[in-house]
């Protein structure tokens, strides 16, 4: 049984690819464009209907002007909240990019999505809310996994961070973002899940992820210690283009957790990054205070200095000892 529901999670880790980016400051502006003025879009609201038959909560923000040639000069929505009405766990997310009729639009209109629990610290930057989801204009989804979840309580404040960009030459006037997010209640009887943590180990550490590349060969290692034993459930990176590979380890042992090496097309444009999974042993062990290192390898071929053009995230699922069970904190 246990054995299953491993297997199960791992196939769903590696369908996400994983393309997200992250806060650098605790309400964080995603990072990749730090350097530039957004402009705040008005009148975009988060609205969510909830379907308690299926258990699925769909967030809808929106609507978004994206302009033709706009690229990222366009009016960003806010960050966006809502409060999360019921006890329980949030199991599966999807992403989808529709317009006012509810018809689907390009994925690539979106730059990215963080979505945070701001109720939870996060697991590794305790001065960070608890990043539970990421997707980038590939519009992967993270699947539910039979037996495990993400704990949310009543009231707990769910936070959607997004940027857009259009690179197009039509315009989209009216772009809505959907997540979807399937859930579990609890529920007398029902199912108790296990508590799962998304740990994002970025060689940025705790800061704002988006860093510089110098023309050629670039490495960079962030380092974690971690706060609790715990089962690493498997693994998978975001890097950007010319990204080479991502290292995990555990310092304290001395023992490599994952090399995920990226697959690039031939002008060195990322096309993916592997996942490592830790079926076999129903999770791989890490232990209180080991410190827990990451590496990112580029090899920048333009010649140019690339300002923010990298980020090196391996991101996982983390089962912390003590929050297993059906009792998380
Ligand atoms: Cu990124």
């Amino acid at each position: 049984m246990k054995r299953t529901m491993v297997v199960m999670f791992l196939v769903a880790v590696s369908t996400a690819s994983f393309a997200v980016a992250r806060a650098q400051e605790p309400m964080g502006d995603m990072s990749h464009m730090h350097h530039m003025a957004m402009p705040k879009a008005t009148g975009v609201h988060l609205d969510v209907a909830t379907d308690e038959t299926q258990h699925v909560f769909t967030l809808r923000l929106g609507p978004l002007n994206l302009r033709a040639h706009a690229g990222m000069d366009v009016a960003q929505a806010p960050k966006l909240d809502w409060t999360v009405p019921l006890d329980g766990w949030f199991v599966a997310y999807r992403p989808a990019l529709v317009d006012a009729s509810g018809n689907a639009l390009p994925g690539r209109l979106l730059h990215h999505v963080a979505v945070y629990d701001q109720s939870r610290r996060n697991y590794l930057c305790p001065n960070q809310p608890e990043h539970i989801f990421g997707a980038g204009g590939e519009m992967t989804h993270w699947p539910a996994t039979p037996g495990l979840g993400y704990r949310v309580r009543e009231g707990d404040k769910i936070l959607v961070a997004t940027m857009f960009h259009n690179d197009e030459a039509v315009s989209y006037p009216q772009t809505y973002l959907e997540i979807r997010i399937q859930y579990q209640p609890v529920e007398p009887g029902g199912p108790q899940l296990i508590a799962v943590r998304p740990v994002w180990f970025d060689v940025m550490g705790c800061g704002e992820s988006a860093y510089d590349l110098k023309p050629g060969r670039n490495v960079t290692t962030g380092n974690f210690t971690l706060a609790s034993n715990g089962k690493l459930i498997g693994v998978g990176g975001h890097m950007h283009d010319y990204g080479r590979e991502l290292v995990l380890e555990d310092a304290t042992r001395n023992q490599k957790i994952a090399t995920l090496d990226a697959k690039l097309d031939p002008d060195g444009r990322l096309i993916s990054i592997p996942i490592a999974l830790f079926a076999q042993t129903g999770g791989l062990e890490l232990s209180k205070g080991d410190d827990i290192r990451v590496t990112a390898v580029y090899d920048n071929p333009t010649g140019k200095y690339l300002q923010d053009g990298a980020m090196g995230i391996a991101v996982g699922y983390l089962i912390p000892e003590g929050e297993g069970e059906s009792a998380a904190p």
